[in-house]
């Protein structure tokens, strides 16, 4: 009996383009949550707020599918199954922050929310801050900035986290202000009782 072998490089693309076409279902792609943040927060939002690339997972640019290697499709396809949180995977396609939904939530619940895309910034960990910018995840997906970038922020949200960050020190040198303030005064009082009275001087005088 002869065997028939399916050569690799055929056995890959059949693979890369089921790959595709399953980004291209409606199964796959997920356009809700980008209109809604686009919506809730008025700014121009594209696929790199939670994709490896700004285009989105389809084509053959890094971090697309076309060019994925057989152990990164393979993981994409353990992170396409992977419905509960403890799961864990890595998906190729997605940066941190998108793996960090699907790891949080897992996959199942990702797809209920695709009814309420603007409860998921609720369904986050709130202490999640992967930038470290003092803005967490969820916030920054509300306002419509980058969970990963850390100059991107909206300006009072920064300014909080910096007040937050920095209130220790703020405090010291008020302290230290209001101190030195107390002291000159004490110091000028000094200066002025121990100066000569000038009524005093010219009685006095001869
Ligand atoms: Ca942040």
């Amino acid at each position: 009996m002869r065997a028939f072998f399916i050569p690799f490089r055929w056995t890959r693309l059949a693979l890369a383009c089921a790959l595709a076409l399953g980004a291209a279902s409606p199964l796959q792609a997920y356009p809700e949550f980008q209109q809604s943040v686009v919506k809730t927060s008025r700014r121009a939002v594209n696929c790199a707020l939670c994709h490896s690339h700004p285009d989105g997972p389809e084509g053959a640019a890094p971090g697309q599918i076309g060019r994925l290697t057989a152990a990164e499709q393979a993981e994409l396809v353990r992170a396409r199954a992977a419905f509960e949180p403890n799961a864990k995977p890595n998906s190729p396609i997605l940066n941190a922050f998108g793996n960090h939904i699907v790891q949080s939530l897992g996959k199942r619940r990702f797809l209920e929310l695709r009814l309420a895309p603007e409860q998921l910034a609720a369904a986050l960990p709130k202490d999640s801050d992967l930038d470290g910018d003092g803005i967490a995840d969820a916030e920054e997906y509300r306002a419509g900035t980058h969970p990963l970038l850390r100059s991107d922020g909206a300006p009072w949200l920064l300014f909080r986290a910096n007040l937050q960050r920095n209130l220790p020190q703020i405090l010291v040198v008020l302290a230290a202000t209001l101190l030195g303030f107390y002291g000159l005064r004490h110091l000028l009082r000094g200066f002025a009782a121990t100066a000569p009275n000038e009524e005093e001087e010219d009685l006095a005088a001869p």
